[in-house]
């Protein structure tokens, strides 16, 4: 049981914790506090109208009132499931009562009404008289979840908040065939320890699904994360497969490293995908996009309507991926984009991070038509004025924490050093590698 809370005059309660309203204003955030809520979620992208409270704003006034505040924006076209998980986390772990609300409250009451067909607690047919129960139009939802029902290639995100990494498992539900795309291996800096949680999630999911590992995928060599492709090659017995031009980033890192012994025929992975090439994931159809510009070796991985694109394009409120790593190029990434959003429009787009604007919760997924038009390095923008940004951008960016220790394990496949006579292992971290820093006063 919840705590009670008292009537509020513009809320209708939809479950034992939710209750969902119009826009509050921000005077009103003590009244919630005092009827007793303990969550507030927003479901409305900051800007919608010039008088709507900006995010940052309903934040301050709930955590003043002792709420939690959860930033969850949605537009009635773009719900994507993370949404509808990030919403049902936000109301399950409220210590009590949770006043969601959007323009009107219809997005908010859609993103519950998705979750509870999701998990077969509501069907699909009964969606319109819950509707009229509530006073609200659920056809958001039946429309979103009529389209999912259709999906023949089913996309499972796993997010990692520590690198804000987006791992995917792609799988096909005519043969339980799938592959698994950029999973993480942890790794701790401060105390030199490295664990398998995230990669245990993947294989936690593939095993409850009934699913067989048919290739293990990286889009490139990471330079925040450690590679879990081999730890999943080890216990799925699954092929790893990487872009050809792998090489080229081991060459590079070759040198960096000042490591004679590096072998820099790729054949660290049991495959390497050239420009084009097609292969299958059960019964899907899988190609390969070469996508330079972030790293020399990039690939975007297309299976079905779902494009894998990792560091190219992130959210549309996000933006780009950086092109300033070794063997980075700001041209050819805006060439790599171009040829991603040539894509059909409907093309689910599927991104490598999302770095949270706002403190939004993660969410991973668009279409080629949302990034035309609303991706903020992106819409209206030309090459030059891009290339521009990117690099003025980039300038401004210090190296990620992990780019030195990732990269000797990522350009061997995610495999560890070897250990040392004393059965250690140790990373080699080549001091001055990557230029000067902004050190302050
Ligand atoms: N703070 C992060 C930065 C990670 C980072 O640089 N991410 C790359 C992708 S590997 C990027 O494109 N970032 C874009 C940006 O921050 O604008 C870290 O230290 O790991
Ligand atoms: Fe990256």
């Amino acid at each position: 049981m919840t705590d009670a809370v008292t009537p509020v005059a513009s809320a209708t309660q939809i479950s034992d914790k939710l209750f969902i309203a119009p826009q509050p204003e921000l005077g009103a955030f003590p009244d919630l506090a005092a009827a007793g809520f303990k969550g507030v979620i927003s479901n409305r992208p900051g800007g919608e109208h010039p008088d709507q409270p900006s995010p940052a704003a309903e934040q301050q006034a709930a955590e003043a009132g002792g709420m939690a505040f959860h930033f969850i924006p949605v537009t009635a076209t773009t719900i994507t499931e993370a949404d509808v998980r990030s919403f049902q986390k936000a109301v399950s772990e409220s210590t009590g009562p949770v006043f969601a609300h959007c323009r009107s409250g219809i997005r908010s009451a859609n993103l519950h009404a998705i979750g509870e067909v999701l998990d077969g607690r509501l069907a699909r047919e009964n969606l319109p008289a819950l509707g009229g129960q509530w006073g609200v139009d659920l056809s958001v939802a039946a429309q979103w979840l009529a389209r999912e029902a259709e999906r023949r290639t089913r996309v499972k995100g796993f997010f990692d908040p520590r690198t804000f990494s987006v791992q995917y498992v792609v799988s096909d539900p005519a043969t339980g065939q799938c592959a698994i795309i950029d999973p993480v291996l942890d790794f701790d800096e401060k105390s030199g320890s490295v664990a398998t949680v995230n990669a245990d999630a993947i294989l936690r999911y593939v095993a409850e699904e009934k699913l067989t590992v048919q290739w293990i995928l990286d889009t490139h060599p990471h330079a925040d994360h450690f590679s879990a492709a081999h730890y999943l090659h080890e216990k799925t017995g699954a092929p790893t497969a990487i872009g050809a031009h792998v090489v080229d980033v081991q060459l590079l890192w070759q040198s960096i490293y000042n490591w004679p012994e590096l072998k820099t025929d790729g054949s660290q992975w049991d495959h390497l995908f050239e420009n084009g090439e097609r292969f299958t994931i059960g019964s899907l159809d899988a190609r390969v996009l070469f996508s330079p510009g972030h790293t020399l070796a990039s690939i975007t991985y297309v299976i079905g309507d779902a494009a894998f694109v990792h560091d190219t394009i992130f959210m549309p409120d996000s933006g780009t991926a950086r092109a300033d790593f070794p063997g980075g190029n700001a041209e050819q990434l805006w060439d790599s984009l171009q040829a991603i959003l040539a894509l059909p429009e409907e093309t689910r787009i599927f991104t490598g991070h999302d770095y949270q604007p706002d403190g939004r919760a993660p969410r991973w997924e668009s279409t080629v038509a949302e990034q035309k038009t609303r991706n903020a390095h992106l819409a209206g923008v030309g090459k030059s004025k891009f290339v521009a940004l990117r690099k003025a951008r980039d300038e401004s960016l210090p190296m990620p924490k992990l780019i030195l220790s990732a990269l000797q394990v990522n350009i061997r496949g995610g495999r560890l050093p070897e250990p040392e006579s004393n059965g250690h292992r140790y990373l080699k971290i080549p001091m001055g590698a990557l230029g000067e820093v902004e050190w302050g006063q």
